[in-house]
């Protein structure tokens, strides 16, 4: 089942023409509206006539996270605040939020693509939803919730976090799909494998908002019995539902709804667009929102973009992120993603997917050390282990050596790994996890 089927399965060259045209109503439509983007054409010298298609976007400046914040709060509406009916925020690490505004279509475009999502993921009509994003600023919550609605599902808003009542409603009202951070997902098939919980229902997990591979995949899939398929999106180009996997293709990754979020992958470096195929940068723009719409938006996130014609759908599909361009550590000038370490943990026996990265500066070079936990099979198996003694166990000293191996080779970097038992690792309370403590600063 396809939600829009005309639509998702559009040929390329009429997906190009509609592309095309709302391109170019949306150059005329930002710079007769938002005085920011006024003045970045005036100072581009470009006049919005111009802009005749998508074969012209890349004449467009960017727009990044700095000029929302110039624009706090209100700054980049389109539309008189008294038709913003909705309005959401991005916390940020350091002050003031991301905020972002939404009309009555804004809404509804938001649920129909959260809606084709779900339906991607596996999710039908009349099944039940756990939706255990946060409600609140953060668009996860209420953007799956009202996605779900529309679609015709059973929601049960139960939100991030409290995993006793999780664990409660998973059992007795038996949902058939659940919705949270991929980091929950592993504290709730902690939790399900722990306490021998049996007989749950449940067939989907919906996850993203934060970066996660097969490691991960294999983690919760096995330990809640579900098909864990990826979703993606951010506040600033709607929230959740800018991309979604089919769960009958996963790990080919995520169709991106190109009818309404158009992606460009860039030169981290010099912005100069990159072919498909290739990483870089992620780039939207969005063609159809009203309040906010938004030019060339730098997600800071890196991936790459491929098309896939022997698939269900003809919009081009991203490749699971590697993580954001500033989340990336340069450790003795060697970058490294959380996402190369979780890619090999995944291929070393008796090593779970409930690992953190430390970093610190000794003396004047930098040093990472890998915490990860053996998994609880192993534990039990190898049983009356001493913490800190783990390594000395001739098993796990042969998973350690090679995942030093690993990392050395594959990555070029040598680190201090240690091995953990079941539960030393923090876990995610409901939201998102940091895997990475840095300790430099
Ligand atoms: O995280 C929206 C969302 C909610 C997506 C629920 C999926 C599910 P923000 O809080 O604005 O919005 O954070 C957006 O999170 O730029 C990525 O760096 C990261 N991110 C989101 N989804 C994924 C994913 C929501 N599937 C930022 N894989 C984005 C990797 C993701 N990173």
């Amino acid at each position: 089942m396809l939600y829009q089927p005309a639509i998702e399965t559009m040929p390329l060259p009429k997906l190009r023409n509609l592309q095309d045209e709302r391109l170019r109503q949306l150059v005329t439509y930002c710079y007769e509206r938002i005085p920011f983007y006024r003045h970045q054409l005036d100072m581009a010298g470009i006049n919005p006539e111009r802009i005749r298609g998508i074969a012209d976007l890349h004449l467009l400046p960017f727009t990044k996270k700095q000029d929302l914040r110039d624009q706090y709060p209100f700054g980049l509406f389109a539309i008189p605040r008294e038709e913003v009916i909705r309005i959401h925020a991005s916390s940020g690490t350091t002050g003031k939020p991301t905020v972002v505004g939404y009309s009555r279509n804004d809404l509804e475009l938001f649920s129909e693509v959260v809606a084709r999502s779900l339906v991607a993921a596996g999710c039908r009509p009349g099944m039940m939803l756990q939706n255990a994003y946060g409600y609140g600023l953060f668009t996860g919550g209420l953007g799956i919730h009202y996605g779900a609605e529309k679609l015709g599902m059973t929601v049960v808003p139960v939100s991030g976090g409290l995993t006793e009542r999780q664990l409660l409603l998973l059992q007795d009202f038996r949902p058939d799909a659940i919705s949270c951070t991929p980091s929950y997902a592993q504290t709730l098939a902690g939790e399900v494998q722990q306490r021998g919980i049996q007989g749950l229902n449940l067939k989907i997990g919906i996850l993203g908002a934060e970066p996660w591979t097969e490691a991960i995949r294999a983690d919760v899939e096995a330990g809640l019995g579900i098909d864990a398929v990826n979703i993606y999106g951010l506040s600033e180009i709607i929230g959740p539902g800018v991309s979604n996997e089919d769960f009958e293709e996963k790990g080919t990754g995520s169709y991106v709804w190109e009818d309404h979020f158009f992606p460009e992958i860039v030169d981290s470096d010099t912005g100069e667009p990159l072919p498909l195929g290739q990483e870089g940068v992620l780039v939207f723009t969005t063609l159809t929102k009203e309040a906010m719409p938004l030019l060339r938006y730098w997600t800071n996130d890196i991936t790459s973009l491929t098309y896939d014609y022997s698939q269900k759908r003809t919009h081009v599909k991203m490749a699971p992120i590697r993580g954001r361009a500033d989340d990336m550590l340069i450790i003795r000038g060697v970058n490294l993603f959380q996402t190369q370490i979780e890619e090999i943990i995944n291929q070393v026996d008796h090593l779970s997917a409930h690992y953190q990265l430390i970093v610190r500066r000794e003396k004047t070079l930098d040093e990472v050390e890998l915490r990860i936990e053996i998994t609880p099979e192993s534990s039990r198996e190898l049983g009356g282990l001493e913490a800190g003694d783990l390594v000395h166990h001739p098993t796990l000293r042969r998973a350690h050596a090679e995942l030093n191996r690993l990392i050395k080779e594959l990555i070029g970097l040598s680190i201090r790994i240690t091995l953990c038992e079941p539960g030393d690792i923090p876990r995610s309370e409901g939201g998102k996890l940091s895997r990475v403590r840095d300790e430099r600063t």
